[in-house]
């Protein structure tokens, strides 16, 4: 209950609730110019309208190699509805490599808590980080720079650096089967294995799907998204249900694989 945890927000969950294109919130929006900001490029804040429920914690999200805002926005609103913060961010270059967007999802963090006209609406000490590809990457590497990050979920993320030994941050890591560009087989799973099994973590291969599958709306992507981050930056027990024993897998399954530290 609220009682027993000061960070739960919204009310009970089911499997609807989480499949649903919104959550119970309504959401507001701001645009963050590259010109009013140092560090990285700009973007989108979207936050829940009440200033009823107290503050909630922040998820920045950034884009992969040569893309925009624009192809992570659809997590947005869909993340704010239930509860928290977003901030979807362009980088400074679409060129950028994953330690450099590891920095700026950081900095773009300290200004969203910091200096943004939403930081009043934030817990600083409660923040996520998601990105796709090299952006998913970057959120390994900007949980090894600052460990106080609540959760990281890399999608179908993109490194050189196979081994994240360093990583004590709940990792939700997203794989997609047919993956081409960022193959599971050298990329996603490697990353999972080398974070350390104390260290929370799962990994959710997406059936069948291509690298791009976090570039549009996605309900598996958004369901396990929200149980993670209400689970690791809320302290919200009330997902836990979603993610242990977590998703069927197999044919007829959108998941083709589950691993996890069950149970939390
Ligand atoms: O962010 C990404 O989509 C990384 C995949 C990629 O194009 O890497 C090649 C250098
Ligand atoms: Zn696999």
């Amino acid at each position: 209950t609220a009682a027993d945890n000061p960070y739960e927000r919204g009310p009970a969950p089911t499997n609807s609730s989480i499949e649903a294109l919104r959550g119970p919130y309504s959401v507001s929006s701001t645009s963050v110019s590259s010109l009013a900001v140092t560090g990285f490029g700009g973007g989108t804040i979207y936050y829940p309208t009440t200033t009823s429920d107290g503050t909630f914690g922040a998820v920045v999200i950034t884009p992969g190699f040569t893309a925009y805002e624009s192809s992570i926005s659809w997590l947005g609103e869909r993340l704010a509805s239930q509860g928290f913060v977003v901030f979807t961010i362009d980088t400074n270059t679409t060129m950028d490599q994953p330690a450099s967007r590891g920095d700026q999802m950081l900095a773009a963090a300290d200004y969203l808590t910091q200096r943004s006209t939403a930081r009043s609406r934030v817990d600083a000490t409660r923040v996520a980080l998601m990105g796709h590809s090299m952006g998913g990457g970057g959120t390994l590497e900007a949980a090894k720079d600052r460990p106080s990050i609540k959760a990281i979920i890399p999608m179908t993320p993109w490194n050189l650096d196979k081994t994240w030994s360093e990583i004590r941050t709940p990792a939700l890591i997203f794989g997609a089967e047919s993956d081409s560009v960022a193959p599971v087989a050298s990329h996603s799973e490697p990353f999972y294995s080398s974070i350390p099994s104390t260290t929370e973590k799962a990994y959710l291969e997406l059936n069948g799907a291509s690298h791009f599958a976090p570039n549009t709306s996605n309900t598996t992507i958004a369901k396990y998204s929200i149980s993670w981050l209400k689970r690791w930056v809320d302290n919200d027990t009330r997902y836990s249900q979603f993610l242990c024993p977590g998703p069927s897998t197999g044919l007829f399954s959108d998941v083709e694989e589950y691993r996890n530290t069950c149970a939390f």
